[in-house]
């Protein structure tokens, strides 16, 4: 692939805004015959391992590192060669968890950079990253109803409800399926909730004062409707982000700020139950991201369920090697900036497929509107993407998927899914 177009001349760091109206790094990569730009997400339900976002002195520290001390490293290489721009700026940084220079500024570059390479050669992100045999398009797994620390005031402590049209054929139908099961869920609030008033997370899911029960109950009829009138299979999942509400001193799990109190095995035995009861096709993060012993347990004794780590593994090799030894989990979530650079994130994907893992490639709670992890999901194979139903920067990922599918035309196929 190498060529001469691809020489970095330079890299322009900026402040911009996220979804929030939370500050955030933008970065541009240029070459000599291309141009690469990425903006970073924030979480804020973080897992403890994630590196850290910033430098001390926030964003504009960061954009000052970038213009001192990285930009003058980094121009004349060639951005073809992806490890070595990522290898750099682990040199550059010399902290495990990118305290120096941070993980969110190492994100953006190498995203950027990953950009810049593909347009320097007149190629879109996916193919670039994943050549001509990246043609399986994922199913979007879709956040209808926020709760934990995605919402404010009364609401299931359970962080999200996701909605997955596994049986679409085809991307445009799958999402075709989640807005409007999305939709619906929002009449159903209106119906059911005197107080409800339409309001939204940063996600766009709906935020109600809902019982967890009631939740499951609109969620479980709301996508059976939907898949019997589009005549394909549509399921659901949570994302329990079980750190929020576990209580170490008590060692037990906090649901609706204390009404109902689960330990480990309780917490075990519900999840089972709300498998069995709801079909749940995905769960991720049902215990706190320590208790790998846990996730092996319930991943042995469910079935057709993808059990996700999020929090657990923190798209991280030595976590998710943590957890194959035991074989807890058969799904990981890969947020590119929870470990900083597209090279770490990768390998982690890989050591996931290799081992029959199922990789997410997600969204991030604070986002913008940037796309690329559509391209990554497509490049990397990876079967499911999570990233909202609508909200700006959801739908800026969501449509790329709809372009990219359309770009593929005859050649698009659905990922094959673990579980379905
Ligand atoms: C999660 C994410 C995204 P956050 O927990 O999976 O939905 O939330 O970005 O706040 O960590
Ligand atoms: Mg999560």
């Amino acid at each position: 692939y190498s060529c001469v177009s691809s020489i970095i001349e330079d890299l322009i760091a900026r402040k911009i805004f996220n979804n929030r109206g939370d500050e955030t790094i933008e970065v541009d990569v240029i070459t000599t015959g291309g141009f690469g730009r990425v903006g970073a997400p924030a979480g804020k339900s973080r897992g403890k391992a994630e590196v850290s976002y910033y430098p001390q002195g926030g964003v504009e520290q960061a954009i000052k590192k970038i213009d001192d001390l990285i930009a003058p490293e980094l121009a004349g290489l060639n951005a073809d060669f992806q490890q070595e721009i990522d290898d750099t700026l682990h040199e550059i940084d010399g902290t495990s968890d990118f305290k120096n220079i941070g993980g969110n500024t190492a994100f953006a570059i190498s995203l950027a950079n990953a950009e810049a390479a593909a347009n320097s050669h007149g190629l879109l992100l996916f193919q670039f990253l994943g050549g001509s045999s990246a043609n399986t398009l994922p199913y979007p797994l879709g956040n209808c109803i926020s709760g934990g620390q995605h919402a404010r005031g009364k609401a299931p402590s359970i962080q999200e409800y996701l909605a997955l049209p596994h049986g679409a054929e085809s991307f445009l139908e799958a999402q075709t399926a989640n807005t409007l099961i999305h939709k619906r869920i929002g009449d159903s609030l209106k119906k059911k909730i005197t107080s409800f008033n339409g309001g939204k997370s940063d996600e766009g899911a709906w935020i109600a004062n809902v019982t967890t029960d009631d939740a499951f109950e609109i969620m479980a009829r709301t996508c059976e409707e939907v898949g019997n009138e589009l005549d394909f299979e549509c399921g659901f999942g949570i994302d329990v982000a079980a750190s929020s509400f576990w209580k170490p001193k008590e060692q037990k799990y906090m649901y609706e700020n204390g009404d109902k109190k689960r330990d480990t095995a309780e917490q075990l035995e519900y999840m089972l139950e709300l498998i069995e009861k709801y079909h749940l096709t995905y769960i991720e993060d049902p215990f706190h991201e320590d208790d790998f012993d846990s996730f092996a347990e319930l991943t042995r004794k469910s079935k057709n369920c993808l059990i996700c780590g999020d929090d657990l593994f923190t798209t991280n090799t030595e976590r998710l090697n943590n957890g194959i030894k035991i074989n807890a989990g058969n799904a990981i979530i890969i947020k590119v900036n929870q470990i900083g650079t597209l090279t770490d994130a990768a390998e982690t994907i890989e050591m996931a497929q290799r081992n029959g893992y199922d990789a997410v490639v997600s969204h991030r709670s604070g986002d913008t509107c940037d796309w690329h992890i559509a391209h990554l999901a497509v490049a990397y194979k990876c079967p499911v993407i999570k990233t909202g139903v609508v909200e700006g920067a959801r739908i800026a990922k969501l449509n790329e998927l709809i372009r990219i599918e359309h770009f593929l035309g005859s050649r698009a196929k659905m990922a094959a899914l673990n579980v379905c």
